[in-house]
């Protein structure tokens, strides 16, 4: 039985999904919006369905929508990408309760994961070590939650359990703001994701944000792919990410990695996964874990040769991961550039038509970008229009052919964030390497 999937996303990471399928045997359908018609991998796909107008609520969020393409077309699986429906516990419900595969975890471990209480029980009971703090939610009792961030000490963060990814938290310097702050994280908490169920944290002041890639299939084998450092980051929107996380001992990474893996395993996680954790004064601190494919995956696959989107597809067909963790030799370094079509030093969106194009090229460059020459950017959606990303042998020479590859690269008619790339590359504290996350903001834009 040949095998169909539907592309529920739009732009790099439609065209990175459709790739693999190809890759694969495996037929697509490729659905869009009305202004999205003109997307490269709509045209690359063997069958396509518009599924809606303009707005994203209206198209790549609209359920129904999507379900319905997926029927007409007879497809067997969905992919969600990254964004929009990806970790939507209840789609991925809806998308099983209608007999398609789901491409990521059960959609229970994906609402697990998205309360982020639960996700750190999760965490603890298979032994990674998470932020001290108040070990689950914290209660209505004001003379017991004072107690919980004295015993911590100040600065503390309160955060939604049901936010996430920079989303619903607030920092507290000074005991007597406490109570103040948790009712106001509270309520914005139960406006913005209809829950007002929050948790109390140690506010590290100085972490690099690191990561670990990890996949597991459904016969119970799990790997990872070691850590990524994406620490460069304005407005909690990633940069410029980096495999393996420079200047941290290769066994403490290997040891944290393994850790994850090993978590996977307990959990019976099934698919693609990223642990997040803050990195601090030499330890490693759970905050989140992802349930979906990420942007900066390209970063992994660069050190360890492996398809991660490809796995993912054999992994929802019930194959098992095609390599042991054995199999896996980690080797150099990878950066990536995240290209917006933006002002470099405004972060102005710059939608529009793009008249002159040319990608780099050469030994350790990959593009991942949907742009052709004469394509319209269409000023709906999110500004990535690709991903530079290159190998080394060592970091040094990976920063050196980053910088030829951005001095190659031409795309005229948009404004776009390569000159801020430029100069990121030529910074000595991000030379040097193992910046913390509020270095692009406080010091190298000193905003
Ligand atoms: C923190 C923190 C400091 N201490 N938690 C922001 C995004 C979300 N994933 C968690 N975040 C943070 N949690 C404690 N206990 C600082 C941040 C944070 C941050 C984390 C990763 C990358 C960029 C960040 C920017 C600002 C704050």
């Amino acid at each position: 039985m040949s095998k169909k999937i539907l592309i529920a996303n739009r732009g790099e990471i439609a065209l990175r999904i459709l790739r693999a399928c190809k890759e694969l045997g495996i037929q697509t359908v490729a659905v869009h919006s009305k202004a999205d018609a003109e997307l490269m991998h709509v045209y690359l796909a063997d069958e396509t369905v518009c599924i809606g107008p303009n707005s994203p609520l209206l198209s790549y969020l609209n359920v129904p929508a999507i379900i319905g393409a997926a029927e007409v077309t007879h497809a067997h699986a969905i992919h969600p990408g990254y964004g929009f429906l990806s970790e939507n516990a209840d789609f991925a419900e809806q998308v099983e309760m209608s007999g398609f595969i789901f491409i990521g975890p059960q959609s229970d471990v994906i609402r697990q994961m998205g309360d982020k209480v639960t996700a750190i029980e999760l965490m603890k009971k298979t032994g990674i070590s998470t932020v001290p703090g108040s070990g689950g939610a914290l209660s209505n009792d004001d003379a017991k939650n004072k107690k919980i961030a004295d015993q911590i000490g100040y600065p503390v963060i309160i955060k939604a359990a049901g936010g996430g990814g920079g989303r619903g938290m607030r920092v507290v310097f000074e005991a007597k703001k406490l109570l103040q702050e948790i009712q106001l994280t509270r309520s914005e908490a139960k406006a913005a994701f209809g829950n007002a169920t929050v948790y109390l944290e140690k506010f590290l002041e100085n972490p690099r944000h690191i990561e670990v890639q990890v996949l597991a299939d459904k016969q119970g084998n799990t790997i990872h792919l070691g850590t990524r450092d994406c620490s460069l980051q304005r407005r909690h929107q990633k940069v410029i990410e980096e495999a393996p996380a420079p200047h941290i001992a290769t066994d403490q990474l290997d040891r944290i990695a393994a850790r994850c893996s090993e978590a996977c395993m307990a959990m019976k996680y099934v698919g693609a996964g990223t642990f997040e954790f803050l990195y601090e004064n030499g330890e490693f601190y759970f905050i989140e874990m992802n349930t979906r494919i990420q942007v900066e995956h390209p970063v992994s696959e660069m050190i360890t040769g492996i398809d991660i989107v490809k796995e993912q597809l054999r992994i929802a067909f019930d194959e098992p991961l095609s390599v042991m963790q054995s199999d896996i030799h980690f080797a150099g370094h990878a950066i990536e550039c995240r290209i917006n079509a933006e002002n470099a030093e405004t972060f102005m969106p710059s939608p529009g038509t793009i008249k002159q194009l040319h990608f780099p090229g050469g030994n350790g460059v990959r593009v991942e970008s949907h742009l052709y020459q004469g394509y319209v950017i269409p000023p709906y959606y999110d500004s990535l229009i690709g991903k530079l990303i290159v190998w080394g042998e060592d970091r040094h020479s990976a920063m050196v052919r980053m910088n030829n590859a951005l001095n190659e690269f031409i795309i005229e008619g948009v404004d776009t964030t390569i000159p801020l790339h430029k100069k990121l590359i030529d910074d000595a504290a991000f030379k040097k390497g193992g910046v913390n996350i509020h270095y692009l903001e406080n010091v190298f834009f000193n905003e």
